[in-house]
């Protein structure tokens, strides 16, 4: 079980992003994912997910022209007819962008319901078209951007704070890649076959609540869906993704095209 860890250090860099944001509690929060503001023209595949209200409740990230994949725990969470798929919106209080409602929903069948136990992917396709370039997505031969250490960027619109408040900005942080080794210690159900670890060994910088869904990206490729974590940030408890170079060929199959080499 879990110690009682203190959330790091904020890094108090101060962000120039926080510049543009006024309120009265922004000033000592702790940057989640110790991460800054990040652009949608940047990071154009960089999607959330929004219910019939028009809350934010998940990330996305696109992977073809009308597909956008998700973590099956974001997929079962809001009926399909109430999903609203927003794109080229780095601020959730603008109407920047594109909202698309979704016509078909792809939950990994070995999805148990639990995100601890993996399979945590889901595939969403879009009515219309999404006028934004796509991540690539990791395959088996990227074996090499799974390695320990590789420097990831995530990216979500969740919590910048463990229980704190979410963002209402596109924010970006970048975690290294936890050796499975590592992870396996962290959490017992880790599976390596499915899952990768990203975080600081002192934790600090990390995905929160409501960036679940979001991409883990390492230049343009995808190798990550945001999944669970104890708590965010925390010392000895790194963030767990899906691993999506297990799952590219659903993942094309659901972009309706074949394999490419
Ligand atoms: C969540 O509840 C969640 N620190 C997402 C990511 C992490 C923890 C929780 C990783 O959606």
């Amino acid at each position: 079980m879990a110690t009682a860890v203190m959330v790091p250090v904020v890094v108090t860099s101060a962000s120039a992003d926080d510049t543009a944001v006024s309120g009265p509690d922004k000033a000592a929060e702790p940057r989640i994912v110790g991460g800054g503001k990040a652009s949608v023209s940047q990071y154009p595949y960089a999607v959330f997910l929004a219910d019939r209200s028009g809350n934010q409740y998940c990330g996305a990230v696109i992977v073809s022209s009308t597909t956008i994949a998700t973590a099956a725990h974001c997929a079962v969470a809001v009926k399909k007819n109430d999903v609203r798929v927003v794109a080229g919106r780095e601020d959730k209080r603008t109407r920047d962008g594109v909202e698309l409602r979704v016509s078909k929903v792809w939950v990994s069948p070995d999805y148990s319901g639990d995100p601890g136990k993996g399979d945590d992917i889901a595939v969403m396709t879009v009515s219309g078209q999404l006028p934004y370039r796509p991540a690539k997505v990791a395959d088996n031969g990227n074996a090499d951007l799974y390695e320990e250490g590789t420097k990831a960027t995530v990216l979500g619109w969740g919590r910048v704070a463990d229980g704190g408040a979410r963002s209402d900005y596109l924010r970006s942080a970048v975690v290294p890649v936890v050796s499975d080794k590592t992870c396996r210690t962290a959490y017992s159900g880790y599976d390596p076959s499915d899952m990768v670890c990203a975080g600081y060994p002192e934790g600090g910088v990390d995905a929160c609540q409501g960036d679940s869904g979001g991409p883990l990206m390492v230049g343009d490729t995808l190798i990550g869906i945001v999944s669970f974590g104890e708590g965010c940030a925390k010392a000895g408890k790194p963030g767990v993704y899906t691993r999506v170079s297990h799952f590219s060929n659903e993942i094309s199959q659901q972009n309706g095209r074949k394999l490419i080499g």
